[in-house]
């Protein structure tokens, strides 16, 4: 046990859309981190909140016609209940757009002009003509420079996912019209980043936590810093001092809402929140692997340029995946926590547990409903809950009530070796490992009742018996204690089944080692129930059915994307037109310079129609004429127009009746 206390946060969900177990996958760790430093004695500050600036929060807003302020309100009420549900819980769950964050970050701002950090420059930014706006952020889609692949205005989410700077996207398209947009000037504020690459060389290699942070960010600083825009012509954020036309980047103030949650938990405990960003307390940040670049990089170059002291630990979780397909909302690969779980009576502690103990944490997680039954029913309900139920209707029914003998050696030492063994796990970060420990102890004790057989010693040894049920006894009770940061739940439910009136989560490891309290225990009943075939079943038709309507979806939306207005193709002039003459050109065996009367004007059209037709039979034949296609050369002759025709052989169109050339075509 360490003599300062410790804060830990959680990386902020933005406030446009529902919590989904990909969510889940940074916060169930966070908990159970701060449940395990908890028992350990540590004295631990957990805080998050949510994330409410920015433009995807903007137009999700803007789409469904109520305010950026009341969307932020509905999800983060929204999320708070959710983390509750699935008892992960914060000392503060704050909000990025309340005003101790707007004050927070204009102090920082202010520090950070003060330090030379900040400095103005003219930039090309994307603007849309067509709704009279600059486009940050979101509100431009292009292509992305370094990798080629679709992107929004400010990351490469669906290739490199580098950071895209205002102005760098390429062929930007305005997200609310659809229009091409253009390059404008406008005059932005930019913070130095590339000013930190000796501290940053000098801080990453101390910063603990997982290691893919620590390897990112060290690469990335290879590669080299570039400076970064902080404004954003919008009017949802925190304005930048002294300029009512522009908020700082997202970026800027998401993370300073850590300090300030911080500050509004001290204010409500009477705590101190100075000792974590100005003193020697550690910080520690869970957050999602894609924003590493964020709090290993421009995170801690904003806190040391502005006079605040960087995070400690960044421990950065691997991505979800669904049944082995990339997580996606649009595309139906989801699973969220309330609709698809939680509301289904589904216990918040067997997704806790499964999300623990799957995959290790940095690595990607791919959640299958199959994988989350067999885990469930193999590990929780058979080795857990079948040696707890043994032990204690053991006791009830043929014992009557604790033995009154202390455990033997064996089960002691068995117990601290566990306890070992998950700490060391837990403060490595290795989570995946530290549940293991724990469940080798399980594991343990049902060998060691199956061996023992209670149930036949009982007929010729009682004393014996006794002694192998309190054994017994002692690892259920070490077992409630560590599994408390797991399943906590559970623990609770089966810390009073062996007596206890308090609550598991206040007592310290060591008690994992102590006695019990009352000598009767209550009626025992089993605590763990297996998850059905029938629902498994159900739950992957779902997921199966939401897929199904998502390609839907997406496939009509890529009709829709093909079809053209009827002024669209107004645009399109076709006139009919007579041909006067054609020849064939010379080095060309597929083209035919051809002459023709468009009643008021004549032209040439190169056609490529050479294979089909002699030149003399073409005379006088009536064809369809686009006539206001831009001039091109074709083998260096000028071509006017196209004729058109059909099918791989180009039979000519023409029409039905004569008609005098020059006559439109509608
Ligand atoms: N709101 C969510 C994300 O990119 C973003 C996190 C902010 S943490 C300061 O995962
Ligand atoms: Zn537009």
């Amino acid at each position: 046990m360490s003599n300062k206390p410790l804060l830990v946060t959680c990386g902020l969900p933005y406030t446009n859309g529902p919590c989904h177990i990909g969510h889940l996958r940074t916060y169930v760790p966070a908990d159970f981190f701060v449940r395990y430093m908890r028992h350990c004695g540590e004295d631990v500050v957990f805080v998050c909140g949510s994330d409410n600036h920015g433009t995807p929060i903007v137009i999700s807003a803007e789409a469904e016609g109520i305010t950026p302020r009341e969307m932020s309100e509905r999800y983060n009420e929204h999320f708070d209940t959710t983390f509750k549900r699935m008892n992960i819980c914060f000392d503060r769950f704050g909000m990025t757009d309340d005003p101790i964050n707007h004050d927070m970050t204009k102090e920082i701002i202010q520090n950070l002009i003060d330090n030379g950090y900040i400095y103005k420059k003219t930039i090309n930014q994307s603007y849309c003509p067509h709704c009279k706006m600059f486009l940050p952020d979101r509100y431009v889609e292009g292509i992305c420079p370094y990798c080629g692949e679709k992107a929004r205005g400010d990351e490469c989410d669906q290739g490199c996912g580098k950071h895209l700077e205002p102005g760098e996207i390429i062929d930007p398209v305005c997200k609310i019209c659809g229009e091409k947009a253009e390059l404008r000037e406008q005059e932005h504020y930019f913070f130095k980043l590339s000013d930190f690459a000796e501290f940053l060389n000098e801080y990453l290699p101390g910063l603990k936590g997982t290691l893919n942070a620590r390897n990112y960010a060290s690469g990335w600083i290879k590669e080299g810093l570039h400076d970064w825009c902080i404004t954003r012509t919008l009017n949802w954020g925190v304005k930048f001092p002294g300029r009512d036309d522009l908020v700082v980047y997202v970026w800027v103030d998401a993370p300073i809402g850590y300090i300030s949650f911080t500050r509004e938990w001290a204010k409500k405990t009477g705590g101190n929140w100075e000792q974590f960003w100005k003193g020697d307390a550690p910080v520690i940040h869970f957050i999602g692997q894609d924003i590493i670049y964020h709090h290993c990089i421009f995170w801690p170059s904003l806190l040391k340029g502005s006079g605040f002291r960087p995070p400690d630990a960044v421990i950065a979780s691997g991505m979800v995946k669904i049944d082995d397909r990339k997580f996606s909302k649009s595309r139906g690969y989801v699973v969220w926590t309330n609709e698809d779980y939680l509301d289904l009576g589904l216990p918040a502690d067997y997704l806790r547990y499964y999300l623990l103990s799957y995959t290790s944490h940095t690595k990607e997680l791919n959640f299958s409903w199959k994988e989350y039954q067999a885990r469930i029913n193999n590990e929780i309900v058979d080795t857990i809950g079948n040696f707890f139920y043994r032990t204690l209707h053991f006791t009830s029914r043929k014992i009557g009530s604790i033995p009154k003998t202390e455990p033997d050696n064996e089960i002691t030492e068995q117990i601290k070796k566990t306890i070992e063994e998950v700490d060391k796990s837990a403060r490595n970060y290795e989570f995946k490992s530290a549940v293991e420990s724990v469940m080798s102890l399980g594991n343990f004790g049902n060998t060691y009742i199956q061996s023992n057989a209670p149930w036949k010693l009982i007929k010729t040894d009682k004393t014996a018996t006794e002694q192998v049920i309190r054994n017994c006894l002692q690892v259920v009770k070490a077992l409630t204690i560590l599994l408390d940061s797991v399943i906590p739940q559970k623990a609770q439910e089966s810390w009073e089944l062996l007596g206890f009136k308090d609550k598991v989560k206040d007592h310290s490891i060591n008690d994992a080692l102590t006695g019990f309290e009352s000598e009767v225990l209550p009626e025992p009943r089993i605590i763990f129930n297996k998850i059905e075939d029938e629902r498994i079943e159900e739950f992957e038709k779902t997921l199966r059915k939401r897929v199904n309507e998502a390609n839907l979806k997406e496939n009509s939306n890529i009709r829709d994307e093909n079809m053209i207005t009827i002024d669209e193709f107004a645009k399109v002039e076709l006139k009919t037109a007579t041909v006067l003459e054609a020849e064939p050109i010379e080095g060309s065996k597929k083209l035919l310079r051809i002459q023709v009367d468009l009643g008021d004007e004549k032209r040439q059209i190169v056609s490529g129609i050479a294979k089909f037709y002699k030149p003399e039979d073409l005379k006088g034949q009536q064809v369809i004429v686009v006539t206001n296609l831009k001039p091109a050369r074709l083998c260096g002759v000028e071509s006017n127009g196209m004729i058109l025709a059909a099918g791989d052989e180009a039979s000519l169109l023409t029409t039905k009746r004569d008609v005098s050339p020059g006559t439109k075509v509608l």
